[in-house]
């Protein structure tokens, strides 16, 4: 078993920081010590298999980026990472582990369904994973999957208010689905948006020649999200339900999540760095020689990119700091320009949605530090810890303590990091939704369970590395 001493860095956790040496004994953080600790009075650099110099960096738990779709059939086509090119890309930015979506598709049974996703992923992966379970199609027999979920490791499912004919549940088998959760502990994960009317307002505008990817937005209104936000929160209250709302853009949907919290519901909300960063004005404007006005497509995601006139990104950067929304994941869901992107040309509504950013979450947060919205410690806090309290993988991940898995980023807050696909991008596309970004900062050294996976801008890791994770229920549960 390798021994591994990071001497000098400044540990940084969701409550603190502060300069220790972290030593690594095989998979597992062994002690957290005074910085230059000696053992029965020899110096432990001396005693350890590999030291790494940490000094002036921040030693952090590996992010945990707990939205993923690798591999997802959609729109005709599927997203462009597999589970060996995202979870590379994704240890290369410093996430440790992922949560992606096993999906179970109309007709299909949810066993299948996770089977099929198991598949997909086992020995594969550069880190560890773990899956939420989409339920596509609830009905008796889905029920009676989902109240075994949680004895598989996956303590989470997801349901659609969008996509009709997709993956979309009615009220009625919202209503069903979350009585199994508020019964078994399991987590309801919704993507809020109203579909059949969103599906309405899509179809007029094609009628009426708006077939850019800019209309894309426009049909999603915010209306559509802040309602069927409001919706889902209802019906969890009803059902006693705790809820977590997936990829919150509209600063209406904040406000809803915001006044159930205060109500005392146990209610949750995620944002991405599309939705702090992107506006619907900079998807508009986007023009190239090689894709003219359809270079707006590459911004095509749902719930969309917003206005900047109506200021959601300060909302959301606010509710970040006050905990109206508590943590950060990608929707990392990529798809080529090329023969991906390029099927709706000349119908929106045929682009498939979707955004990678499963390599840049780290950085892009640690930008938001930089840039005064948020501290390290709330850094930290929304990339790592809170996603392991709220999906079941606190103490093994999401913390730097004795016992848990050594998933630690070593990050140079004097380094640099230029994103764009000439320079750092690992992930399986043809362009960068984040092409041009300037990060004041940057990823040195990645520890997957105790192995250096990336160092010194070189990647040292395998496929088949990484592990899948079972998952106990959240610790947010009431
Ligand atoms: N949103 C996306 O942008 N892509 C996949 C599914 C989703 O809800
Ligand atoms: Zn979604
Ligand atoms: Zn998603
Ligand atoms: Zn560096």
């Amino acid at each position: 078993m390798t021994t591994t001493l990071i001497r000098g860095g400044t540990v940084v956790s969701a409550t603190g920081s502060s300069l220790a040496d972290v030593l690594v004994d095989g998979e597992t953080i062994r002690a957290v010590l005074a910085p230059g600790s000696e053992l029965l009075g020899v110096d432990l650099a001396r005693s350890v298999d590999r030291v790494i110099d940490a000094t002036g960096k921040y030693v952090i738990p590996g992010g945990i980026d707990a939205h993923t779709h690798m591999e997802l059939p959609f729109g005709g086509t599927a997203a462009s990472d597999t589970f060996e090119t995202g979870t590379r890309a994704a240890a290369w930015g410093g996430t440790t582990t992922i949560i992606d979506f096993a999906v179970q598709t109309y007709g299909q049974r949810i066993e299948d369904g996770l089977a099929a996703w198991h598949e997909k992923a086992a020995g594969q992966c550069a880190i560890d994973y773990g899956f939420h379970q989409i339920v596509g199609d609830v009905n008796e027999a889905s029920l009676t999957a989902l109240r075994g979920l949680a004895d598989e490791g996956i303590s989470s499912y997801k349901l659609f208010m969008a996509y009709p004919g997709v993956f979309y549940s009615d009220d009625a088998q919202i209503l069903k689905a979350m009585q199994v959760a508020a019964d078994t502990g399991l987590m309801t994960m919704m993507h809020a948006e109203n579909g059949p009317a969103i599906d309405v307002l899509v179809q007029q505008l094609l009628a009426q020649g708006k077939s850019d990817p800019y209309f894309h937005g426009v049909a999603r209104a915010w209306q559509m999200e802040e309602e069927a936000t409001h919706r889902a929160i209802m019906l969890a209250n009803l059902t006693g339900a705790p809820l977590y709302v997936v990829h919150v853009s509209a600063k209406q949907a904040v406000a809803q999540l915001a006044a159930a919290r205060d109500a005392g519901q146990n209610v949750f909300g995620e944002t991405c760095p599309q939705y702090l960063y992107l506006s619907l004005e900079e998807q508009l404007g986007a023009r190239s020689d090689e894709w003219g006005d359809f270079e707006g497509a590459k911004w095509v995601c749902s719930t969309p990119l917003r206005s900047k006139h109506e200021h959601h990104q300060d909302e959301l950067w606010s509710a970040l700091r006050t905990n109206d929304i508590q943590m950060v994941s990608t929707d990392h869901c990529p798809f080529c320009m090329k023969d991906q992107k390029e099927l709706g040309r000349g119908d929106f509504s045929k682009i498939p949605n979707g955004i990678g950013s499963v390599e840049h979450r780290m950085d892009l947060l640690y930008q938001g530090v930089v840039d005064g919205h948020i501290s390290l410690e709330r850094w930290v806090e929304i990339t790592a810890t809170t996603p392991a309290r709220m999906f079941g993988l606190y103490g093994k991940k999401g913390v730097i303590q004795p016992g848990a898995d050594a998933d630690i980023v070593v990050y140079d807050p004097a380094g640099h990091t230029s994103i764009g696909v000439e320079q750092t991008h690992h992930m399986n596309m043809d362009y960068s939704a984040w092409e041009g970004f300037e990060i004041d900062g940057h990823v040195d050294t990645v520890l997957s369970r105790g192995r250096v996976v990336v160092d010194d801008r070189q990647y040292l890791g395998r496929a088949g590395d990484g592990s899948f994770v079972k998952r106990g229920l959240s610790q947010y549960l009431l």
